[in-house]
């Protein structure tokens, strides 16, 4: 069996040589959900111990759009890193640190508090003290996105950066179930949906990013950054052109990366 520790390692070969590998689970089908966590550990681990920051976490999988097409039916929860967060200058470069990278649109959350019990849709609202709308830009080291449930969560759910808009209080942004969101590249509309497209609410996503949590005996600080998951399926990367993400009442976000 594929150790943790030599998993971890070869994904940030392939990270950094930006060469996608093959799943492990094509050679290991034994491999399971609680190996793919136990990779994304270590990964996160080595990432802190280089001197990156842990600023929040990711829902994947949480749209039926999402699970449909990349064949993984469940939710899976990732970390993010100040290295990861977009809009600090430097977004075009985005192209010359990713192999594939793909963008797609996201409903962010701050949390008002610490993370540390489990949320119920009731209790949600509560513990989030701003909302935006975010674009994610994803990137799998396996070629294609070809991957199951224990590939994607050891290489920390194809996490590669993210850009937040302008945050607003929830309370300001309206029903995020019935938001409608619209993701443009170039100008032309590539996917809509509405917010109810993350779990029902995308409220539930953070409820969902709770019980995992307390389930792993992890919690998150407030100020810390969740996004909810893809309310659409993805769209490859493009340079020089514009990919922007708008979601009624939450504002409009846009990615411009230029050639590597
Ligand atoms: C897995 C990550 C999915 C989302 O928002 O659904 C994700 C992938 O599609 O490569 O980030
Ligand atoms: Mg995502």
């Amino acid at each position: 069996m594929t150790t943790p520790a030599s998993a971890a390692r070869s994904l940030r070969e392939a990270r950094l040589a930006r060469i996608p590998r093959r799943p492990f689970t094509d050679t290991d089908p034994a491999l399971d959900e609680a190996w793919g966590y136990r990779v994304q550990d270590l990964d996160r681990a080595g990432r802190l111990a280089a001197g990156e920051r842990l600023v929040g976490a990711k829902l994947g999988l949480t749209s039926r759009a999402k699970q449909r097409t990349m064949g993984v039916a469940q939710p899976i929860v990732g970390f993010l890193t100040d290295a990861m967060q977009l809009g600090t200058g430097d977004d075009e470069r985005v192209l010359g640190r990713t192999a594939q990278p793909r963008v797609e649109p996201e409903i962010a959350f701050r949390l008002a508090r610490e993370l540390d019990r489990p949320l119920t849709p009731w209790t949600a609202e509560q513990a989030v003290d701003a909302v935006t709308v975010a674009v994610e830009v994803i990137d799998s080291r396996y070629a294609a996105f070809g991957f199951r449930l224990p590939d994607v969560v050891a290489d920390n759910t194809s996490a590669a950066g993210f850009l937040v808009g302008r945050w607003t209080h929830p309370r300001r942004a309206g029903d995020l179930a019935t938001a409608g969101c619209v993701l443009s590249v170039d100008g032309a509309v590539a996917h809509t949906a509405t917010g109810a497209a993350v779990l029902g609410h995308p409220l539930r996503a953070l409820v969902h990013l709770s019980e995992h949590l307390v389930r792993r005996g992890e919690r998150l600080p407030a100020g810390a950054v969740v996004l909810a998951g893809a309310l659409t399926d993805a769209v490859p990367v493009r340079p020089g052109v514009v990919h922007r993400a708008e979601i009624r009442g939450l504002g409009a976000v846009e990615l411009v990366p230029a050639d590597r």
